[in-house]
């Protein structure tokens, strides 16, 4: 008898963007969700999305059937070569399976799901999440009954890298551990490993025999250099780890309702490389038929169109441009009125951090003075979405916080 459910409670980001949507001020700013906007606050079409739609619109052949299991094989080929690089040995070699799912979010459950029926000792094996992460790590994974730990990621006082909390615990979590790592553009802070501390967290994984899992949600976010941004995930590849990665085309073609994303899973190079990998997807396809049958098609379609045409690519490069160089510009328009303005503290970290966030260290109550007085919302661990602020805003922003932190 349904009696005996109990209320759960609401999603945070998703109340938050409610009580935006109910408040009737015209000055008020959302920096809540994660969602690319334009100058004008309004969401943005990519202009190589609509190319890429209207080439499919006038296909004479376009139909409405299944895609097999795996997804669109267009897409799954072509999101490899994305994330892991065209020349990649793991392709070259055989050693990648992939799947297509239901965008990041169905990618990250897919390989939660795997690995909690094939990757076990008599006890299930342990997740590690950076603190803070993306909520929603917390979810996908002990859906799946996997239990979780985090390990240090963020120092407060420097608000940058907690690198020697990181690695510590990394080196005394139990060996075999499953280890999270986003790839790039870390959600919610901003702060990414360097590449000589990302070769040091490999060394403690390989030693420590854990295994990671990529979440790759923001590719060309970071830097606006796609490769760049796959470099940690190319690293660890070109070290030889077996490894899954979830990636996700929501942002980065702003295809965030097509639900467009890749399971991917490499294998290490070993003469059974290929039929290990073929015994994995043959897993893999069977755990997709259970949970959704066939993915869907239409943002895999777009994605394939870009991806695997040079001049559209190039488009798409330059879309990302666009977007990362708006936020870039965001990020100094805010640090220097600030600074302008005085306002207590450092001001530093925003310039420092990159991607769509920002983890800007004002409190909970300092959050929730700001959303009341000035009607600016942003979650309550002090994360800014940069890309809700704009020429027209920024400046009110500015003088918002000014006024919280001295308060
Ligand atoms: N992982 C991280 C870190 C994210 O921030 C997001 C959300 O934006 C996702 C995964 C997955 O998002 P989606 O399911 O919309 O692709
Ligand atoms: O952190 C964010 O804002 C994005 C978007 O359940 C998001 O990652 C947030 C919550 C959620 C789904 C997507």
């Amino acid at each position: 008898n349904a009696d005996v459910v109990p209320q759960a409670p609401e999603d945070a980001l998703f109340g938050l963007m409610a009580a935006y949507r109910r408040d009737t001020d015209p000055k008020k700013v959302d920096l809540g969700i994660g969602a690319y906007r334009d100058n004008n606050a309004k969401p943005w079409v990519l202009p190589v999305v609509k190319k890429a739609d209207e080439l499919l619109r006038k296909d004479p052949d376009l139909n409405h059937e299944y895609l097999p299991i795996a997804g669109l094989a267009a897409f799954t080929s072509a999101s490899q070569k994305l994330i892991l690089g065209d020349e990649s040995p793991a392709i070259l070699e055989k050693r990648a399976t992939s799947v297509q799912t239901i965008s990041g979010t169905g990618a990250l459950h897919l390989g939660a799901l795997f690995l909690s029926k094939f990757y076990h000792t008599k006890e299930p094996r342990t997740v590690y999440f950076s603190d803070p992460t993306w909520p929603n790590h917390f979810q996908v994974f002990s859906n799946v009954h996997l239990p979780y730990k985090t390990y240090p990621y963020f120092k407060k006082e420097t608000k940058a890298l907690d690198f020697d909390g990181m690695i510590s615990t990394l080196e005394g979590a139990e060996p075999g551990s499953i280890i999270v790592l986003h790839a790039c553009a870390h959600n919610p802070t901003g702060v990414d490993p360097t590449q000589d501390q990302w070769k040091k967290i490999a060394d403690v994984i390989r030693e420590k025999k854990h295994f990671p899992f990529f979440d790759t949600a923001y590719q060309g976010f970071a830097s606006g250099d796609l490769a760049k941004d796959g470099w940690a995930i190319r690293y660890f590849v070109e070290q030889g780890f077996e490894l899954c990665i979830a990636q996700s085309y929501a942002k980065n073609f702003g295809l965030y309702g097509e639900r467009a994303g890749c399971f991917h899973f490499v294998t290490a190079s070993a003469a059974d490389a290929e039929s290990t990998v073929q015994r994995v997807a043959s897993q893999l396809a069977i755990l997709q038929r259970s949970e959704i049958s066939n993915p869907p098609a239409y943002g895999a379609r777009i994605a394939a169109t870009v991806l695997n045409d040079k001049e559209l690519f190039a488009d798409w490069e330059a879309d990302l441009k666009t977007m990362s160089g708006r936020i870039i510009d965001m990020r100094k328009a805010l640090r220097s009125k600030l600074e302008e303005l005085g306002t207590p503290g450092t001001w530093n970290h925003i310039t420092d951090q990159i991607g769509m966030f920002s983890y800007t260290g004002l409190s909970e109550k300092q959050v929730l003075k700001l959303r009341e007085d000035s009607h600016v919302y942003m979650t309550k661990n002090g994360r800014i979405s940069m890309a809700g602020l704009n020429t027209n805003n920024v400046e009110y922003f500015a003088k918002a916080v000014d006024k919280a932190v001295r308060e």
